[in-house]
């Protein structure tokens, strides 16, 4: 197989989130038996048959989110808080029923109330002024890890603009800011000589360093922070056992918090990478597809965030044309896609 260009690479991200974003949401909050599981299997092998025939898959609140944060980068090649901030109030005003956060939509209220005079002020009132910890920044922020590609440096600023304008808790932002992180070093990367040692040796010290300046002094934070949780990810991954999905979701999570679904995508895109027991696919992208939607709990957003990495570091030729032919606005994101790559390169 040969490398995959740079537009392969944005296209596969970004067809990859829409792709884990339609065919995870029929099974949002489930814990799969091996029934379920049976039945998943089926009805993906029928999404990428020829000949089947069935109503588009809807796309959800992480999809049109996503398409805002897209439209923002190509316009503005830069995060314009306040055009962002219209534009995730705008789509929620013609479509409220995408399944959106419990929480966020609160924020919307404020904010259309408010004339956008304040963008950051309703996510700060959030959970009494402790702000949302929900995974809702990092589901929708890959492509600023594909726009930072040629300067990731401008990453962390450009997440966190995008971030505030609806989640100001640490683990929110930060959650937003690994999942472009790790887009980030996707779309670098060579698929024939990419290793998890590597990728996750490159990734935790970037936690590492973004947690220290988000610590507050004096203050011992009493849940697990990322940096922590990717050397979870690490030590499941090295186990020489076969892993259980209870060890997995013991030590990672699978809600709606970004602290406890970030981190098991990133493990989910990694083991997807080799064979996987009991998924009986050639192709990483349909093996981390399969694996995120059996894990269960949060599938829309997980299947989303690590099918947006596996697109990434593998580019658009591994989705199968026939499933991603099923999902809703498929051809508005390949042109968001392309466009998207021009205002990047
Ligand atoms: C439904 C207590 C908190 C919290 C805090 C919990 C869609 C709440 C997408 C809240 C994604 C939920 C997901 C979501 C994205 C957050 N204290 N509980 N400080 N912070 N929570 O409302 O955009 O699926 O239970 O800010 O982050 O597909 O309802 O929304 O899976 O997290 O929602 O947080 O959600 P929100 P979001
Ligand atoms: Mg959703
Ligand atoms: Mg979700």
């Amino acid at each position: 197989m040969q490398q995959p260009n740079l537009l392969s690479k944005f296209r596969g991200s970004v067809l990859g989130g829409l792709v884990g974003d339609c065919c995870g949401e029929p099974y949002e909050g489930q814990v799969l038996t091996d029934g379920d599981k049976a039945i998943l299997r089926r009805s993906l092998n029928q999404l990428e048959g020829p000949y089947f025939k069935a109503p588009a898959k809807k796309y959800t609140d992480d999809s049109a989110m996503t398409r805002s944060v897209i439209r923002c980068l190509i316009e503005h090649k830069d995060i314009n808080t306040k055009e962002l901030a219209t534009s995730f109030v705008k789509e929620h005003a013609a479509e409220p029923n995408r399944g959106y956060g419990g929480a966020v939509v609160e924020v919307f209220r404020k904010l259309l109330k408010n004339k956008f005079t304040d963008i950051v002020g309703p996510a700060q009132e959030q959970f009494l002024g402790r702000g949302s910890y929900g995974n809702g920044a990092a589901m929708r922020v890959s492509p600023i890890g594909l726009f930072c590609y040629n300067k990731p440096e401008k990453l962390v600023e450009l997440v966190k603009k995008s971030a505030e304008i609806t989640h100001s808790h640490s683990l929110g932002i930060n959650g937003a800011v690994l999942q472009a992180a790790a887009v980030n070093i996707c779309v670098q990367k060579d698929p024939k000589t990419f290793f998890h040692d590597e990728f996750l040796s490159e990734l935790i010290p970037k936690m590492q360093e973004l947690e220290k300046e988000s610590e507050v002094p004096g203050i011992k934070a009493s849940g697990p922070n990322f940096t922590q949780q990717l050397k979870e990810v690490k030590t499941l991954l090295d186990s020489p056992n076969p892993l259980s999905e209870d060890e997995v979701l013991n030590a990672l999570g699978h809600d709606v918090t970004a602290i406890y679904s970030v981190p098991t995508a990133i493990f989910i895109f990694l083991r997807a990478q080799g064979p996987i027991e009991g998924i009986q696919s050639e192709n990483p992208f349909r093996r981390t597809l399969e694996y995120a939607i059996s894990l269960g709990g949060d599938t829309d957003t997980i299947a989303s965030m690590a099918c947006s990495l596996t697109g990434a570091l593998h580019g658009d030729s591994l989705i199968p044309e026939n499933l991603l032919k099923h999902c809703e606005a498929h051809g508005e994101f390949i042109e968001l896609a392309n466009k998207l790559y021009e205002s990047s390169i």
